[in-house]
């Protein structure tokens, strides 16, 4: 777990080996705390380097560790036991020194950092604190404001920038530890005291207060509810108006409170489950680790809306050539000059010059004929997809890869009406696609594992956290929306306001409530989609009670609302009203309350006071219970899949770890009881009948999130 070897005859070098990061599990604080006692004993070593092997340093503490009790040494003792030494400790940093990883560097009395390395203090994205000394050390280094700014965002700097802030004595370009055992030689009998960091006072600014003040306003308007930066910010103040040993105590005790909370477990499973959700399987029983993708060097986007744009940006920042197309003369010329200035706009931001040349807009599909891969974001209509992949089949070499960018449609009939069956798969992006994280790569039942592997790897270069789903209407993230929307929609009509609604949701801790998100995003498209599946419009049998469809609740208010031209923000007008089209700021509108009060006085339903624990439980326990059914279907392989589509796509709160990981917080047990309460007071909402999977579940005892793939197992797989 650590190398000790002695090199050029007086150095120590102690080399962590615990990949792939390095991390400070229990063996390696163990073998870290047995090889400095043996540096610091041995009369021929006068200096030690201290390095992680394979170039990396340290990723910090084993996260996995977190969930049981503490096993070996603790890890500050053994820290502290660098910095008390008597021979000078070097740290070399490659790759990364973050978390505990980059707080052992603080303990060691210098660094050195390769150029390309990366330093910092996430813990905070994980729920906790910097606990090994780190919020107490920092700001003795660097100082209140850049310590604060490093310790409450867990933003990672380079190895410049640590340089700048005075954090790293030296930035190579070489080998950090070549340059580090050099660096050690000379920095022997060197008085160590100025190198410890413990014994430096912190530069205490005078505004302390204010700036202190300012951060907690920043982190509560940023984070609402997330209780780790608040409790950085205090450990903070400590580090700068409390001597280091008391500091340390204070940071110690603000980490017990933050170490059990749902919060960090929450945060700690969203870190893994993001990682796992990379790690598909087909039925076949190809997966990520034994399918082999193909190099995509070139790519056509067919359609230049908003979707094909944001897919057009992050292709080419990605170094690979893109054919757009467009099907009429100005709404090319329209996309191509969006498409300039949407990736200057990001070159320049990235500090990067912008990829143009990479670029070729055409009106004529025959353009596609050698490109690699096509990604199809042509208008949401299944006969104009379904033309556009049978004239892709026709004019593409039978290798290229053919993929659709629907939100929800049948990507095998796409796969039907082409030649290459095998080589079609559904990527799905997220609005705005340059920006959106998510992409849910759709396997249909003839998909190969090599699309499926293509499409998987090329979502990572294009920096998406990608998830492989099942070909079933909405996939998962949209199928799992409508009945959440309905469950909005059935609130207001039983009594609650928009405002009302959104609220509840925003101290839970979505950014945006449902009503204001859709009004964000344009409440056009789902009227459109209902016309055209018949809900609404005049396709709508006029015998057909209102409020019913195919014998389910039906609630047609959000129809109402779009047949007065409200289509949300930008129209100045939707669920909320705005000064003007397109502003933002949302103000509830008297003429939406009317709208409610003569609809419900037209059906004779009797409002009611509904309390905001019953808006969270029905719009989110119902979104587990399709997620259960989803998983039930085998449509997502896992529960950490759901709850990263989530997280990515639909920004759900983080710190409550997605929909399945907040269920198995809130108690299956709880989940099931109050799902059948409410399904039992609205027989006619499908949604709200408890899946078969979550009684499952809760039979076998509600085992951990991490546990419900055996339960599954049994169950039909289409991944
Ligand atoms: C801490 O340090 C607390 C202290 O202040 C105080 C203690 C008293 N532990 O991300 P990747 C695994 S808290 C365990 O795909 P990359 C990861 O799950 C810690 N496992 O690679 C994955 O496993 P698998 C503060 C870890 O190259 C594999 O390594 N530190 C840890 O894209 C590869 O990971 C952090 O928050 C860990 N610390 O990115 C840093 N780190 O192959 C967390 C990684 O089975 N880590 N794994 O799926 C990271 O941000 C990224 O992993 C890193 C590498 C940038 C290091």
């Amino acid at each position: 777990m650590a190398r000790y070897e002695l090199v050029k005859r007086s150095v120590a070098l102690i080399t962590l080996t615990n990949p792939p990061v390095n991390a400070l599990s229990s063996p390696v604080r163990h073998a870290i705390a047995n090889s400095m006692e043996r540096a610091l004993s041995d009369p021929k070593v006068r200096a030690v380097v201290i390095c992680g092997e394979n170039g990396r340093f340290c990723g910090g503490a084993d996260i996995r560790e977190f969930a049981g009790p503490l096993r070996g040494p603790p890890l500050i003792p053994v820290l502290e036991a660098i910095e008390a030494g008597d021979k000078p400790v070097v740290a070399a940093i490659e790759g990364m020194a973050l978390g505990g990883g980059f707080e052992l560097a603080l303990f060691c009395h210098y660094r050195i950092a390769q150029s390309k390395a990366r330093l910092g203090l996430p813990e905070v994205t994980l729920g906790i604190l910097p606990a090994a000394g780190g919020t107490q050390r920092l700001p003795r280094l660097i100082g209140i404001p850049a310590a604060l700014e490093m310790i409450t965002t867990g933003r990672h700097i380079s190895a410049q920038e640590a340089l700048k802030l005075g954090i790293v004595d030296q930035v190579t370009d070489q080998n950090a530890c070549e340059t580090a055992l050099e660096f050690a030689l000379k920095a022997v009998g060197k008085p160590l005291s100025p190198r410890r960091v413990s014994t430096l006072t912190t530069p205490c600014p005078p505004d302390l207060d204010a700036l202190l003040e300012a951060a907690t306003m920043q982190v509560k308007k940023k984070t609402p509810g997330v209780m780790a930066p608040l409790a950085c910010i205090q450990a903070v103040r400590a580090a700068a108006t409390m001597p280091y040993s008391k500091g340390m105590k204070r940071e110690s005790e603000l980490m017990a409170t933050l170490f059990n909370s749902g919060q960090a477990r929450a945060l700690q499973y969203c870190f893994f489950a993001q990682r796992t959700a990379g790690k598909w399987t087909l039925p076949s029983g190809a997966q990520w680790n034994n399918s082999k993708p193909r190099e995509i060097r070139s790519a056509a986007v067919i359609g230049l809306g908003t979707m094909g744009r944001g897919i057009v940006v992050s292709l080419a920042r990605v170094g690979i050539s893109v054919i757009a197309v467009e099907s009429e003369k100005k709404l090319l010329e329209n996309g191509r000059q969006m498409v300039i200035g949407m990736l200057e706009r990001d070159a320049k931001r990235r500090g990067v010059s912008a990829s143009l040349n990479l670029l070729k807009f055409t009106l004529s599909l025959q353009d596609l004929k050698d490109v690699d891969l096509v990604i199809e974001a042509v208008f949401e209509d299944m006969a104009l997809k379904k033309r556009v992949f049978q004239e892709l089949s026709k004019v593409c070499r039978p290798g290229t890869l053919l993929c659709t960018n629907t939100s929800g449609l049948d990507v095998d009939a796409l796969a039907g009406v082409t030649d290459r069956p095998h080589l079609v798969a559904g990527m799905h992006f997220f609005s705005p696609a340059h920006v959106m994280k998510l992409l849910e790569v759709v396997c249909g039942p003839r998909s190969s594992s090599e699309t499926i592997a293509t499409a998987m790897s090329l979502g990572k270069k294009m920096g998406k956290v990608s998830v492989a789903v099942g070909n079933c209407p909405g996939f998962v993230g949209n199928r799992m929306l409508k009945p959440y929307l309905d469950q909005a929609t059935f609130l207001l009509e039983e009594g609650a306001t928009p405002e009302q609604i959104d609220k509840a949701l925003e101290d839970f801790g979505f950014a945006m409530g449902v009503f204001r998100m859709s009004d964000l995003a344009g409440l056009d498209v789902g009227w459109r989609v209902r016309k055209e599946s018949g809900l609404t419009g005049p396709d709508v049998d006029p015998k057909n009670p209102p409020r019913k469809r195919q014998g389910r609740r039906y609630c047609p208010i959000p129809d109402m609302v779009c047949e007065q031209g409200r289509f949300g923000q930008k129209t100045g007008r939707g669920w909320y009203k705005y000064d003007k089209p397109g502003d933002t700021n949302a103000k509830p509108d008297p003429l939406i309350q009317n709208l409610l009060e003569t609809y419900r006085s037209r059906y004779g339903i009797q409002p009611r006071n509904i309390s905001d624990q019953e808006i969270i439980e029905r719009c989110l326990f119902v979104l587990a219970n399709e997620g259960f059914r989803i998983l039930e279907d085998g449509m997502a392989a896992r529960p950490e899949d759901i709850d990263v589509i989530y997280l990515f796509g639909y920004a759900f709160p983080r710190h409550r770890g997605g929909p399945m990981f907040y269920a198995s917080m809130v108690g299956l047990e709880r989940v099931l009881e109050r799902l059948e309460h409410y399904h039992q007071a609205h027989p006619d909402v499908p949604h709200l009948e408890p899946s078969a999977l979550l009684k499952k579940l809760v039979a076998c005892g509600s085992p951990p999130v991490q546990q419900w793939r055996e339960h599954i197992k049994t169950m039909r797989s289409h991944l």
